[in-house]
């Protein structure tokens, strides 16, 4: 194994609670339903699908353009939300763990259907730990397709089977497994069927890391 692919929402912060302010601005102002647990169903899903879930309580039809135009809306009052993030906002078991794979050799990349990603390194400072960054701006599919990992393992010039994707959604799996990549799953992945390797925290990586050199992951 020579790389480790990670989403970014859920596995190395959590925006969750940001998209939930955004998605609930659009929400009450067609007059529909949104709560947490409607929230939680957005996790690792792109803007235009998370719309579709938004909507399914709404009771009017709306077109292409207007449904185009509530994703903006929430974009515009997400990045508003994203100017309070800051270094704090990262685990420093996050940047340690990140820190200690790159020591070990390992190649990271980034594979989030976010178009903010760019921002949220950025304003995290965590830009720095990767050496390719694959997102929603570079794909056509979103995840349960394997498309955003397949380009991030090309950008890494690594095979799949070469890389490790960390992820906390269960579209993540799908594609990660679909991708022809090893799985490990934390928070809501990690009691997924299809996960490879389940975790509790980021830093049981650093035991994964050492012992999946060449072909060692097999016998975790
Ligand atoms: P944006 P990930 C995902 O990021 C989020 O989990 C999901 O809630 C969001 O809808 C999606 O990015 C698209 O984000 O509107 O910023 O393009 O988990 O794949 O890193
Ligand atoms: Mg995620």
């Amino acid at each position: 194994m020579k790389g480790f692919i990670f989403d970014l929402d859920g596995v190395l912060l959590s925006t969750d609670e940001l998209h939930f302010e955004a998605w609930k601005k659009i929400a009450d102002k067609l007059g529909v339903y949104f709560d947490r647990t409607v929230n939680d169903r957005l996790r690792g899903v792109s803007r235009e699908a998370s719309l579709e879930i938004v909507l399914e309580r709404y009771e009017g039809t709306l077109t292409a353009a207007e449904k185009q135009e509530l994703c903006n809306e929430k974009n515009e009052y997400y990045k508003e939300l994203l100017q309070t993030l800051n270094e704090a906002t990262v685990d420093d078991s996050v940047r340690e763990t990140l820190a200690y794979l790159r020591k070990c050799g390992y190649r990271l990349a980034i594979g989030s259907s976010s178009k903010n990603t760019k921002t949220i390194l950025a304003r995290t400072n965590l830009t720095h730990f990767f050496d390719a960054i694959s997102d929603g701006n570079n794909i056509t599919r979103s995840k349960p397709d394997p498309e955003v990992f397949l380009k991030a393992a090309e950008y890494l010039g690594l095979k799949p089977e070469e890389c490790f994707v960390v992820e906390d959604a269960e579209a993540g799996i799908d594609a990660a497994v679909a991708g022809g990549f090893c799985s490990i799953g934390i928070s809501t992945a990690a009691a997924y069927g299809p996960t490879r390797i389940p975790i509790s925290h980021i830093r049981e990586l650093e035991r994964i890391g050492v012992e999946s050199f060449g072909e060692g992951y097999r016998r975790l």
